[in-house]
C-alpha cells in the first residue's frame, strides 16, 4: 500500500498543475493510459502472494476510481475556462456600425440608353440584339451598300476577315429581324458600335438606339410623330422638332432629326455653330432595295426606321463636350450624374 502513496501525490500535483486540456491529457495517459502506470500496477499483482491479490487489487482499483473522478473535476474546470476565454476572445460588438462602402451607380451612358429604351417601350417597342461582330452581308449588303459604297471605307470599317466586320451600326439587328419575323415588326435595337475614328466627338466605340417599324400603312406622318413625341420626351415638351432632307443609302426618303439647341435657347451659340438647331439622329422610310433583301412585300408592307447616337444624345442633354469623358470613367466625371 505504502508504494502507492508517492504515485498518488504526483498524480495530484500534476492534475493540479496541468493548465491546458492537452496537458491534462497528457497526464491522464501517463497514469491511467494502456501502458500506464495503473496498468503496471495491476500487473505487478501477479507478483503478490495469493493472499495479498485481493487487497491490494481492491486499493488499485479505488486508487483508479480517485484519478478518474480527480481528472473529470480538473476537465470540466479546464473545459469552462478555455470557453470562457473563447467567448471572451471572440466577442463581437454588434452595435457597431458597419462599414461605410461607397455604393455604386449606373454609368450615365447606361441611364440615358435606358431612358431612349423606355420611352419607345411606352410606344410599344420592344429590344432586340445581336452580334458585335458581323457579317458583311448584314452590316452593309442587306442596307443596300454593295461592295466598292463609300461607307464600306475601310477607313471607317473594322474588319475582322474578308466577310465579317465590328458592326458600324445597330442596322444588322434590324436585318436579322426582318429575315426572321412577319409584320408587324415594332423594335429597337441598343447596343455597342465600331467606327475607325477618335476625336473630341468621336470614340471608336460608342453606342447607338435604333428603331424600326413595320406594318400597313405606315407612313411619314407617323415617323415624324414619333420622332417629335420622342424628342419632347427627353428634352422637354417645348423644344421644336424639325427634319431636314438627307440622304442613307437604306432609306428613301431619308432625313435628319434636329432639336432646337437648348443651349441658347434656339438664338445661335457656339454649341449649334449659331444655326439655333442641334442634329440628333436620322431617320426615313425603310428603302425598298432592303425590303427586297429581306423579302417583305413593299407592296403591301411599308415602314420607317431611325437611329441615334447615345453618347450624342448625353452630350446634348448634359453639356459634355468630349466623348473621352464617358470612357475615361474618373468618379468626380461619373458622380455628377
Ligand atoms: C439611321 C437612319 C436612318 C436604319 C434603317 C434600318 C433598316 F434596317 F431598317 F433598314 N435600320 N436602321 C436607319 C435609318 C438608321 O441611323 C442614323
Amino acid at each position: 500500500m505504502d508504494d502507492y502513496k508517492p504515485i498518488r501525490e504526483d498524480y495530484l500535483h500534476e492534475i493540479a498543475a496541468a493548465s491546458s486540456l492537452d496537458l491534462l491529457y497528457a497526464v491522464k495517459v501517463r497514469y491511467m493510459g494502456k501502458k500506464g502506470l495503473i496498468s503496471e500496477m495491476n500487473k505487478n499483482l501477479a507478483k503478490l502472494p495469493p493472499e495479498e491479490k485481493p487487497i491490494a487489487g481492491a486499493e488499485i482499483g479505488k486508487l483508479r476510481n480517485e484519478f478518474t473522478e480527480l481528472y473529470e473535476g480538473k476537465e470540466k474546470k479546464l473545459k469552462e475556462r478555455e470557453l470562457s476565454e473563447k467567448l471572451l476572445s471572440e466577442r463581437l460588438d454588434v452595435t457597431l456600425p458597419g462599414l461605410a462602402l461607397p455604393i455604386g451607380s449606373a454609368h450615365i451612358l447606361s441611364r440615358t440608353a435606358s431612358e431612349i429604351a423606355d420611352f419607345f417601350a411606352s410606344m410599344g417597342y420592344s429590344v432586340a440584339s445581336g452580334p458585335e461582330v458581323e457579317l458583311d452581308y448584314y452590316n452593309f449588303e442587306a442596307l443596300n451598300m454593295p461592295y466598292g459604297h463609300p461607307a464600306r471605307d475601310m477607313q471607317d470599317t473594322f474588319y475582322v476577315s474578308d466577310s465579317e466586320v465590328m458592326r458600324t451600326h445597330t442596322s444588322p439587328v434590324q436585318i436579322r429581324t426582318m429575315l426572321i419575323h412577319k409584320p408587324p415588326i415594332r423594335i429597337i435595337a441598343p447596343g455597342k458600335v465600331y467606327r475607325s475614328d477618335y476625336d473630341v466627338t468621336h470614340s471608336p466605340m460608342f453606342h447607338q438606339v435604333e428603331g424600326l417599324y413595320i406594318d400597313e400603312n405606315i407612313s411619314m406622318g407617323d415617323l415624324k410623330g414619333t420622332l417629335e413625341r420622342f424628342v419632347k420626351a427627353l428634352f422637354g415638351s417645348d423644344v421644336p422638332v424639325r427634319f431636314r432632307a438627307s440622304y442613307f443609302p437604306f432609306t428613301e426618303p431619308s432625313m435628319e432629326v434636329d432639336m432646337g439647341c437648348s443651349i441658347c435657347g434656339t438664338k445661335g451659340c457656339r454649341v449649334c455653330k449659331n444655326t439655333g438647331w442641334l442634329e440628333i439622329g436620322g431617320c426615313g422610310m425603310v428603302a425598298p432595295e432592303v425590303f427586297e433583301a429581306v423579302k417583305i412585300d413593299y407592296d403591301q408592307y411599308s415602314g420607317f426606321a431611325f437611329g441615334m447616337g447615345v453618347e450624342r444624345i448625353a452630350m446634348l442633354k448634359y453639356g459634355i463636350d468630349d466623348i473621352r469623358l464617358f470612357f475615361e470613367n474618373h468618379v468626380k466625371f461619373l458622380n455628377q450624374f
